[in-house]
């Protein structure tokens, strides 16, 4: 697991994690857009959503569903959240192991900038 993720699922790096099962872990971003930012990362590496295989069905499920439960322990979940992928360059992905991205706290405006 060659990213700083895989450093903090060693415990190598210091995270303020606030969830941990046997399939995923979730840590608040460094980098908060909002009051709420959570990453909810694969305790197994994958490196982009492109990377995902059938097998990891299950896995993404977990995945989304911490999301759910996390929105609701940071008590988003009624005004809403939202959930981000980032994959490659083009997608904005700044570390090459699959995170989630559960953002809420402010009204977010748009999703995506048009030109
Ligand atoms: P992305 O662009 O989707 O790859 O998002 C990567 C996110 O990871 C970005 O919002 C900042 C966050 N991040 C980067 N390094 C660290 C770190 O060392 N600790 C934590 N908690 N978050 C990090």
């Amino acid at each position: 697991m060659p990213t700083i993720f895989g450093k903090i699922l060693r415990g190598e790096a210091p995270a303020d994690i606030v969830y941990k099962d046997d399939w995923v872990t979730a840590f608040r971003d460094i980098h908060p857009a909002a009051s709420t930012h959570i990453l909810i990362i694969p305790n197994k590496y994958i490196p982009t959503m492109n990377d995902v295989e059938e097998d990891d069905a299950l896995l993404l499920g977990r995945m989304m569903l911490t999301a759910k439960k996390l929105a609701a322990q940071e008590g988003i979940a009624e005004d809403g959240y939202r959930l981000i992928i980032n994959c490659n360059r083009h997608g904005g992905q700044e570390v090459y192991h699959l995170h989630l991205h559960l953002i809420g706290g402010r009204p977010l405006g748009p999703m995506i900038l048009r030109r």
